[in-house]
């Protein structure tokens, strides 16, 4: 079996140690981190959320492929942050209230960090006042939004309403994203932008900066 089938098996079985070891080993012979995050990664877990959905997988079977890629992410993670750049703008990121799910929004942030940026990452489970309070304290260019649940999306649509009600909504470019969210939802919620995945948002975060910069 090859390295990428090795990896994407132990992930999807939970084997926190042997994803370590893959992952560093495909490392060494010269595949690139962000290749083996959305090439390997993060298909696996959606055959884990697809075996869930199907009634093979339960919780504790979620929890170990999380747990499995949190570890091969702690040795991609550093090889992505960016060293001794000047700092492009800052962007503040968290999962909406009522939602766990974080392993998809450190990616983000980490990639968003990568080209440039100075990234404030509230965490999981943030309320929409949180979320008001960050922006307005480190004067943000960019807010990011995760929502992993159909259940929690529509509170992206209530940050972006308390944005408006606290008078800052002119000052601070919206990004959305997460696994049910889709680029004519967050049109729909009145965000600025959509990104299907890190890469993706580490470049509209440019562009955001750039036209928001133009004015
Ligand atoms: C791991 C996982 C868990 C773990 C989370 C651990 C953690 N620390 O995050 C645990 C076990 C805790 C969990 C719990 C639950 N989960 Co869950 N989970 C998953 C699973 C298998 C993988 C998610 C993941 O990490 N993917 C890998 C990352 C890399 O991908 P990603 O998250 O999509 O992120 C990428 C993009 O979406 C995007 N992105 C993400 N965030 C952002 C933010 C911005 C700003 C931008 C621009 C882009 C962006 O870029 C990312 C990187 O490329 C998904 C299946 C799936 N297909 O998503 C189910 C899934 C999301 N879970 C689901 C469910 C139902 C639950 C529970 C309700 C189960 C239960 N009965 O309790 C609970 C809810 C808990 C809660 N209140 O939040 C369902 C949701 C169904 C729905 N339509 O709402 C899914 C889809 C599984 C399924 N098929 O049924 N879960």
């Amino acid at each position: 079996m090859s390295d990428h089938s090795l990896l994407s098996q132990a992930v999807i079985e939970g084997k926190g140690d042997q994803t370590a070891e893959l992952a560093t080993a495909m490392l060494n012979s010269g595949t690139k981190p962000q290749d083996i995050i959305s090439q390997i990664l993060q298909p696996s877990m959606n055959t884990v959320g697809e075996k869930f959905s199907s009634g093979e997988f339960f919780l504790p079977d979620m929890l170990l492929a999380a747990r499995a890629m949190n570890n091969a992410l702690a040795i991609l993670k550093p090889l992505l942050d960016s060293s001794g750049m000047p700092t492009l703008g800052k962007v503040v990121i968290g999962t909406v209230k009522g939602d766990i799910h974080d392993i998809g929004k450190n990616i983000v942030a980490t990639f968003v960090r990568g080209v440039g940026f100075e990234v404030i990452d509230l965490g999981e489970d943030i309320t929409d006042e949180k979320f008001i309070e960050a922006v307005k304290e480190n004067n943000a260019d960019i807010l990011g939004l995760c929502a992993m649940l159909t259940t929690t999306m529509p509170s992206i649509g209530s940050v972006i309403k308390a944005l408006e009600t606290a008078g800052i909504r002119s000052k601070v470019k919206v990004i959305v994203g997460g696994a049910p969210v889709t680029k004519d939802y967050a049109v729909h919620i009145g965000a600025d932008a959509y990104a299907h995945d890190g890469g993706e948002a580490a470049r509209v975060c440019k562009e955001l900066l750039t036209a928001k910069e133009a004015g």
